[in-house]
């Protein structure tokens, strides 16, 4: 920039000399060139400031700690589903986290039967920000503090606010409720699943 511009000096300055006739005019041109260089400059020196406005501003957004639990909620939905006597399951049977976002999991009972949602290994490696309770899709109640497990009756669901904060497959998530009919535990037929927090 400035190499080309002292070069057109210099040009201009040796024509003037030689009493050039094209002289006046390359000066009319040169005054133009300068106002030119001068708002060329003037960008460029905000254009400078401007990006290390931008550099603080990233550094400074960075910098400043995030409250996780109060990130935008990822839903995800699992079922119990099933009839007494004949089956009862999740849907899906395998869930998948990422570790540090905040999860909605809203669980929903379609079936005849009461379910428990338990995983000891899952709930030690989570933060629950709530547990909130709907009826009628109304919210009825928050439950906050430490969880370790959940039950939901026929027809209900409760919504599961945590973030993870371990990672690890867990297999151990089961229903320990005895079937109405066989007596037999709910996991025994089929209710079982598996958790990955990645
Ligand atoms: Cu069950």
């Amino acid at each position: 920039m400035y190499s080309i511009y002292f070069l057109y000096v210099k040009l201009r300055y040796i024509l003037i000399l030689c009493n050039s006739n094209k002289s006046i005019f390359l000066i009319n041109i040169s005054i133009i060139l300068n106002f030119c260089y001068r708002i060329i400059m003037f960008v460029y020196f905000y254009k400078t400031i401007f990006t290390y406005f931008i550099i603080i501003l990233i550094y400074i957004n960075f910098s400043v700690s995030q409250d996780l639990t109060r990130q935008d909620p990822i839903e995800k939905t699992l079922y119990f589903k099933g009839v007494s006597g004949e089956s009862h399951y999740y849907e899906p049977r395998e869930l998948v986290f990422e570790v540090g976002k905040l999860y909605k999991l809203k669980l929903i009972n379609n079936s005849d039967s009461k379910h428990y949602f338990s995983s000891s290994s899952f709930s030690k490696s989570i933060f629950t920000r709530k547990i909130q309770v709907n009826f009628k899709s109304k919210k009825l109640a928050e439950v906050k503090g430490i969880i370790n497990e959940v039950e939901v009756w026929p027809n209900h669901e409760i919504e599961w606010w945590f973030v993870p904060i371990k990672t690890g497959r867990f297999e151990d998530l089961y229903c320990r409720v005895e079937d109405m009919k066989n007596g037999l535990k709910h996991s025994e037929m089929g209710m079982q699943g598996v958790i990955i927090i990645k």
